[in-house]
């Protein structure tokens, strides 16, 4: 009998299901369900459709069991912060809000004024995202208390799909890392945080990453059976760098989506200013190890144009925007990818044309140069992400390896080689979605340890590597560029 374990990986843009089994002494995949993850706006405020989500993780596993295939358990990733509050009677008070809103809001400057920006990094050493979980519970703290005052439990988007699956209520550690109330020196929530910004007992309890939680509850799905429900690296970064089969000790990391999130794995945080200095965060990996890291703007920047253009988020889309690129004439100009105003605007082309003239002085003409652009500035923001790694962590990267669905654009990638001078190796794809299965082979007393992790990855998918072209140029274009 083929055993198979579903992984549910839910992006900011959709929702991919992979069934996974070993075979040959390899991991294979096959895709069970894709779905839109539509943004839903009411009154100027950006909500997940989280019932619809609900439904297709739910509509998924009986596709997978109609398919006839012996699912053994599930594990359910997403973006990180979000979450799900819930009354003393088990209620789904609130439908969680879109990150990004809180761009709009000076919450965390308020907090960073009341306590300082140190403390609170000494205490939960993330890097400082108006978006992070403590901020948006003193969102709700300022804008509906109400909501807070009958909540008993929060749940990240994961865990509040597991509590609906199962009924447990658990968040898993890399998870907690992103919500900059965890403590990574006590590896707990950070009672000072807690009581410094009043926030209520509603924090739920921390499991390791790769801990099974609880069975579907009877009833649910179509079909009468057992599955185990596991808590994988429930944050989808924390699954997507589990995947990454190279030499952690010398390896720049990145996991290319929406974000390029672009760090280095370390056994515990070192204590050093410059992280807080620099903005990187310490997230938790599978192992219980770190990444030290920086979340640079991804393709969200390419979403972003292809939602100016007006064209369809297709596979055709992607290959004719890279190709515009791709015939641009370089190093146009430079945009900092990171600045706020490119995180949530109306409309990106305009964006990227205003943020061009902010950083550069100079004018972008047409789109092809925008895209162009955007490309060599998320480039160039790894290159400087490496170079501080590098010098905070006496680290010397040998190699940089991607995974994620951002490594189908081969010019990114290669941009990414040429901008860090170092050879890029590519794969897997669903890279998140190989993390959380072998975070539920882990779980499963399968796979024993991260060693064997490792090689089951490298010998079950094909990688790509790319190698620098012009180096040097890259560095002049960035020293000119860049005022
Ligand atoms: C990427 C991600 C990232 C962020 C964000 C909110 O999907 O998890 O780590 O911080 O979403």
């Amino acid at each position: 009998m083929k055993y198979f374990n579903l992984a549910v990986d839910l992006g900011a843009s959709g929702g991919k299901v992979f069934a996974g089994t070993l075979q040959n002494d390899k991991l294979v995949l096959q895709e069970v369900n894709r779905f839109p993850n539509n943004v839903v706006e009411i009154n100027g405020v950006s909500f997940w459709d989280i019932l619809y989500l609900y439904n297709n993780i739910l509509n998924s596993v009986n596709i997978a069991q109609e398919r006839g295939l012996e699912v053994l358990s599930l594990g359910i990733d997403s973006w990180g912060v979000d979450f799900g509050l819930l009354n003393k009677n088990r209620f789904l008070i609130n439908n969680p809000i879109h990150y990004r809103n809180m761009f709009k809001t000076n919450i965390m400057q308020e907090a960073i004024e009341k306590v300082g920006k140190q403390w609170i990094y000494e205490h939960s050493p993330t890097q400082f995202q108006p978006f992070n979980t403590l901020y948006q519970i003193l969102a709700y703290k300022k804008y509906a208390p109400d909501f807070l005052e009958i909540s008993k439990d929060l749940l990240t988007i994961p865990s509040l799909f597991n509590y609906f699956l199962t009924e447990e209520k658990a968040i898993d550690f890399t998870m907690a890392t992103t919500t900059q109330i965890y403590n990574h020196r006590k590896r707990s929530w950070d009672e000072e945080i807690i009581k410094r910004f009043e926030i209520p007992d509603i924090l739920p309890k921390i499991l390791p990453a790769g801990t099974k939680i609880g069975k579907i509850k009877k009833g649910i799905i179509n079909k009468n059976s057992e599955i185990e429900v596991v808590l994988p690296a429930s944050h989808d970064t924390g699954s997507a760098f589990a995947a990454i089969s190279s030499d952690p000790k010398d390896t720049l990391f990145i996991s290319l989506g929406t974000w390029c999130l672009t760090g280095a794995i370390v056994d515990e945080v070192p204590i050093s200013k410059e992280l807080m200095e620099n903005n990187l965060a310490a997230e938790g990996c599978l192992d219980g190890s770190y990444r030290i890291l920086a979340n640079i703007t991804g393709m969200w920047l390419i979403q972003g144009i292809i939602q100016s253009l007006n064209l369809p988020d297709n596979n055709e889309t992607y290959d004719k925007i890279t190709k515009m690129a791709k015939e641009a004439k370089p190093f146009t100009s430079y945009i900092n990818v990171d600045d706020a105003s490119l995180q949530n605007p109306d409309d990106m082309i305009k964006a990227i044309k205003e943020q061009s003239i902010k950083d550069s002085k100079l004018e972008l003409k047409d789109t092809s140069e925008v895209i162009r652009t955007a490309l060599e500035g998320i480039a160039f923001r790894v290159n400087e992400t490496k170079e501080k790694l590098e010098k905070i962590l006496k680290i010397n990267f040998k190699r940089v390896h991607a995974v994620g669905g951002g490594t189908r654009n081969k010019l990114l990638c290669q941009f990414i080689s040429d901008a860090t001078g170092l050879e890029v190796i590519t794969g897997p794809v669903e890279g998140t979605a190989v993390g959380n299965l072998v975070s539920q082979l882990y779980a499963l007393g399968t796979l024993k340890n991260f060693e064997e992790i490792r090689d089951l990855i490298k010998r079950s998918f094909q990688f790509q590597t790319y190698e620098p072209e012009n180096p040097k140029l890259w560095k002049e274009a960035f020293r000119k560029l860049k005022m």
